[in-house]
């Protein structure tokens, strides 16, 4: 008899979403990640059975809650976020690397609106919550030091104390407490975020400790394996209503040759909890898992954002900030219209509308009109590293930044008024562009090798004729070269006049070789 075993497949949340925390009430679940130099910042999901997840919003959506000037580097900002529930109230700690540290917010809903910071006085990163059955509140952050603290003035009652640092790996980080039982357990990572990253605990029958580590430490590592799913850590668990422990955790996909190039950023995992002797472990991470008891899939989001409402879905991002005077939903009802801030991608202070890249095939497609503006697609990793297709006085350009490096690698004119820009990427076993593109890229200056994690290809459409205009090394624009932690946006920008965006297109692929293409 066959019997089928009900299946999810890894990343539940794909693409740059680092650092997961998360918590259940009742039958729901809820998760944040980090958010960086970008604006809004901390991005929330909702889902009823820790696979499908549907983004509701994002924590710090004001300036009152996330300032981040022009002068903040890339992969500053906000850093690791830890969600609770706890009395009726969510809470969402974090900090802000760029301003005064670490601070949280409350709401009733997670959808919002959260408070203001309430800033706490502590040392390092990676804050924790968590609170005894006296009430009392607890905060751990990266060191692994806990302090007694009081959630509403932010004010610290005791500590920080210094628990447990781990086995000795680098970066002692990412700690999470758990009051389970009669035990205390502290769950943390080491070994940075980088291949090495690993997920150990220890436990105590108080916060304050003494802690005594697992015999089984580090509780799920990658390291030194050949794992498809690398660099696995930075875990939270949570027990889901049926009474099974799931990890969330961030892990990479590196792809092409060696060292391997990741280029989604780090991405966010789910794998089964099992106890053994009073101890949770964890992993391998699988690309594909026997799902939880609970099953609530979610209908795929849709591939168009035809830009017909008044405020920006919860998933377009920008770097730094987004100036009121700089886009507008309604200026041009049914159209994203975007002023140039700033004269060049280059730098901060650019207009820039973004979403993550969460696939490793996958194409993007916008109708713009340019009317005298600069304006363009680009895919970004950072100021320095990043490929556009742009348009400008009848011209449609693809120009590459690398690091100290920018070229124009292709140009084409085009004639007046809209037309469609494509950026179609590609994982590079898979087979050379798709027929239907016409014309030849004037130069191909980076070559397109057998190397690379991917090929990034650039169209533009005015009519019904798609000119081909380059295809570019996807590894330039990989955490290896770039360096930071955030992972690829692909956007629309201006960088001189006003220009309209009439819709944007994101499509997907799970199976390269069936990738869809214009
Ligand atoms: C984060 C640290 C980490 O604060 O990377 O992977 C840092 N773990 O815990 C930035 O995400």
């Amino acid at each position: 008899m066959l019997i089928s075993v009900r299946t999810y497949d890894n990343p539940v949340i794909g693409g740059f979403h680092p650092d997961p925390s998360v918590c259940r009430v009742g039958e729901d679940y809820y998760l944040v990640c980090s958010s960086f130099e970008y604006f809004p910042g901390v991005p929330i999901f909702h889902s009823r059975d820790l696979v499908h997840w549907r983004q509701i919003g994002n924590v710090l959506d004001r300036p009152s809650q996330l300032h981040l000037p022009d002068d903040v580097p890339a992969s500053r900002g906000i850093y690791a976020p830890t969600i609770r529930h706890h009395d009726d109230r969510f809470y969402m700690i974090t900090t802000n690397v760029s301003g005064r540290g670490n601070f949280l917010v409350t709401a009733d809903r997670p959808e919002g609106p959260w408070s203001d910071p309430v800033w706490l006085d502590l040392p390092g990163i990676d804050p924790d919550l968590a609170w005894d059955d006296e009430g009392s509140c607890w905060c751990a952050t990266s060191g692994n030091h806990v302090a007694r603290v009081d959630p509403v003035t932010g004010k610290v009652l005791e500590g920080p104390l210094p628990v447990w640092s781990g086995t000795g790996g680098k970066y002692p980080e990412a700690p999470h407490l758990f009051h389970i039982g009669e035990w205390w357990y502290l769950l943390m990572s080491e070994g940075g975020t980088e291949r090495a990253h690993a997920v150990s605990i220890a436990r105590a029958r108080s916060p304050r400790g003494p802690y005594e580590p697992c015999p089984a430490n580090p509780i799920l590592t990658h390291r030194g394996t050949d794992r498809p799913i690398q660099s696995t850590g930075h875990a939270d668990m949570v027990q889901a209503a049926d009474g099974t422990w799931w990890m969330v955790l961030l892990g990479t996909r590196p792809r092409g040759h060696t060292p391997e190039f990741h280029v989604l950023g780090r991405e966010t995992f789910l794998t089964p909890v099992r106890w053994v002797d009073g101890w949770p472990l964890a992993g391998p991470v699988e690309a594909r898992h026997e799902a939880p008891a609970a099953w609530h899939p979610l209908p795929p989001p849709p591939v168009r954002d035809d830009f017909d409402t008044e405020t920006p879905a919860p998933y377009w991002i920008s770097p730094r900030s987004r100036p009121g005077g700089s886009w507008s939903l309604t200026e041009r009802p049914g159209w994203l219209t975007l002023h140039a801030t700033g004269p060049t991608l280059d730098r901060p202070g650019h207009t820039f509308f973004g979403r993550r890249q969460q696939h490793h095939d996958c194409r993007v497609t916008a109708r713009l009109e340019p009317g005298q503006a600069r304006a363009g697609l680009s895919v970004r990793l950072d100021e320095a590293h990043h490929y556009d297709i742009e348009v400008h006085d009848g011209e449609a350009s693809v120009i590459a930044r690398i690091g100290p490096l920018r070229q124009r690698v292709a140009r084409t004119s085009v004639p007046p008024g809209p037309l469609t820009l494509v950026i179609q990427i590609r994982t590079a076993e898979t087979p050379p562009p798709a027929p239907t593109l016409t014309g030849e890229a004037e130069t191909r200056p980076l070559g397109v090798g057998v190397h690379g994690p991917d090929v990034i290809a650039f169209a533009a459409r005015a009519g019904e004729e798609y000119v081909h205009l380059a295809e570019l090394d996807g590894r330039y624009l990989s955490t290896e070269v770039a360096t930071g932690f955030t992972g690829r946006v692909i956007g629309m920008y201006v960088t001189e006049g006003v220009a309209a965006f009439d819709w944007f297109d994101y499509e997907w692929s799970h199976d390269p070789s069936a990738a869809p293409c214009p």
